[in-house]
């Protein structure tokens, strides 16, 4: 009897598809899916997150065994579990005595360098083949990105337009315009409600894991009671089907809003099933663009979301890979400050920002503009230190891995990688959160005023962080306003800004 192939398949590789399982012969292979300690606590994983994870990992292996695959499937509570990849792989070796592994690329480029240990730790062929869930793969953004200066991903998103055909009408954009990023900017009118999510009530299977997650991870940030993810491929597609018909016509206009109590407004709730494979990217654009084909929703929803998944999730799995190791590393604009208590607490007063916090603990997810423009903005303008912003990120949504996690904190929201994703730092003052939002009416501070008693913090960070780096963006064209602004203020005025800027700072995020 020839000796198996042990075929790895990890928590966000849930793919029937999978290049891992691609060839794989059930007579004769054996598929290893392990629970380990280490992956649930690199970071303090959202207790939702984890829950996700584990119940996807168990429907998942469910399901190929039901297709007659054989699963060795390690549980979290085993007790010989030891606790690592590594370890696991290595007792599996030793059980089946495998030809080889075989592996798919992973999304971490920490688990890549473990994986890529092991052939010579465990003496047997390690395979690690492509992912091949993405639209576009990394030899592809390499070529792309080679002798630019600038990787900016308007450009990247015309040429996977050209290179899939989404939404182009023969070698033209649809429409006659490649982005309608001009008519997403709208707040939510009063009164209009935004359709609730569709409900996945958790099952005997997530139930067992919820209490697992409960009682294993009792410290972690973050609420269980509430988990609505969907942890099957079947439900993922449901989930993608009530988005298209209910929410994704009024996704463009309001795309980009803010609105106290509406946690999800028209936002697709799909991050996590594509993360962790239980959607693929090319099905969900296909989908959006049939429905834009049907007449069933405008260009500027169909452009608008199909963006944000040929566009921005693609490129910055490919800057992540092109960039690391040590991408997240740099801190461009120095910021040192420690990581205030209140983004554990939600209770920093400001509503816009406890509001996202809050949310957060309660969903493990926030929509983008709260990402980037609430929490990111507020990490940006205090000078928080990238590490501790980005592990906060990284362990707080459910959607989180460092692939997509990294480059949207360490380059988009912190501008700590010095422009390389960005052409500007994602900076506003709280007449942006008071223009596509309405926290500001009921908050305790006042967004009109910049400085003394009640003035909104947004404000006088805002000027602080444009003082603090006029000389870092002095050469930037896309920083003339603010900066043309800062020079004509009243240099006592300024000194006031900044000087509620430091005493507000020092009380929450003291410098070490
Ligand atoms: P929608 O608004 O409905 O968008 C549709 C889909 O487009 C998303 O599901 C996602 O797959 C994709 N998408 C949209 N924007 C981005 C983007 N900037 N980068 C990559 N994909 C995008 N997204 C993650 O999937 N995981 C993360 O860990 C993550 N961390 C982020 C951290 C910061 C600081 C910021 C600013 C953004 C982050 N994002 C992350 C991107 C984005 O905020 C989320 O993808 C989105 O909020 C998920 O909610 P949704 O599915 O309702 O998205
Ligand atoms: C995030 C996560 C968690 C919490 N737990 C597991 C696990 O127990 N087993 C597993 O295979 N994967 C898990 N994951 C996902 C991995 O961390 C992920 O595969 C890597 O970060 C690479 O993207």
């Amino acid at each position: 009897m020839q000796p198996p192939e042990l075929r790895l398949v990890l928590g966000d590789q849930c793919s029937a598809s999978l290049s891992a399982l691609e060839d794989l012969d059930p007579a004769r292979d054996v598929v290893l899916m392990m629970e380990v300690q280490a992956e649930c606590t690199y970071v303090p994983h959202h207790p939702q997150k984890i829950a996700l994870i584990l119940s996807a990992m168990r429907h998942f292996a469910r399901a190929l065994e039901a297709r007659g695959v054989r699963v060795d499937y390690i549980r979290l509570d085993d007790p010989a579990n030891t606790g690592s990849f590594s370890g696991e792989v290595a007792r599996a070796v030793a059980r089946h005595a495998p030809a080889r592994i075989i592996a798919t690329e992973p999304g971490e480029w920490r688990v890549l360098a473990e994986m890529e240990s092991w052939e010579a730790t465990l003496g047997l062929p390690v395979e690690i083949r492509d992912d091949t869930r993405f639209l576009a793969d990394l030899a592809f953004f390499r070529r792309w990105s080679h002798g630019r200066k600038q990787l900016r991903v308007e450009f990247f998103y015309r040429e996977m337009r050209r290179a899939t055909g989404l939404l182009m009408q023969g070698d033209q954009p649809e429409g006659g315009e490649w982005n309608y990023d001009a008519e997403n900017r709208k707040p939510l009118p009063k009164g209009m409600l935004p359709p609730a999510a569709p409900r996945f009530p958790p099952d005997a299977i997530t139930q067992e894991v919820m209490a697992l997650v409960a009682a294993r991870f009792p410290a972690h940030f973050g609420r269980l009671e509430g988990f609505n993810w969907p942890v099957t491929a079947a439900e993922a597609k449901r989930a993608l089907a009530a988005f298209i018909a209910e929410r994704l016509p009024r996704f463009g206009d309001f795309q980009d809003a803010l609105a106290e109590g509406e946690a999800t407004l028209f936002h697709s709730l799909i991050s996590t099933s594509l993360n962790i494979g239980l959607l693929l990217p090319g099905d969900v654009c296909a989908a959006v663009e049939a429905a834009y084909r049907a007449g069933q929703v405008p260009l500027n929803a169909a452009e608008g979301f199909i963006r944000q998944v040929l566009g921005w999730r693609e490129y910055v799995r490919g800057l992540y890979w092109l960039k690391m190791p040590g991408y997240g590393a740099t801190n461009a604009l120095a910021a040192h400050r420690p990581l205030p208590e209140f983004f554990w607490k939600g209770d920093s007063g400001l509503r816009c920002m406890d509001a996202a916090i809050t949310q957060t603990r309660d969903l493990a997810y926030a929509h983008h503009i709260q990402r980037l423009m609430v929490t990111g903005n507020f990490a940006l303008l205090a000078g928080l230190d990238p590490l501790a912003v980005q592990e906060w990120y990284l362990a707080v949504y459910a959607d989180a891995f460092e692939w997509v996690e990294l480059p949207n904190t360490h380059g988009m929201a912190l501008h700590a990688d010095g422009g390389v994703m960005a052409s500007k730092p994602y900076a506003a003052s709280g007449a942006y959160l008071n223009r596509m939002g309405n926290h500001c009416a009921r908050c305790r501070y006042d967004v009109k005023r910049a400085e003394g008693e009640g003035a909104c913090p947004f404000n006088f960070l805002y000027w602080d962080f444009i003082a603090r780096h006029a000389q870092d963006f002095a050469g930037n064209p896309r920083m003339a306003m603010p900066l043309s602004t800062l020079r004509k203020m009243a240099p006592a005025k300024l000194a006031a800004l900044r000087s509620e800027a430091a005493k507000f700072l020092d009380t929450v995020s003291p410098l070490p």
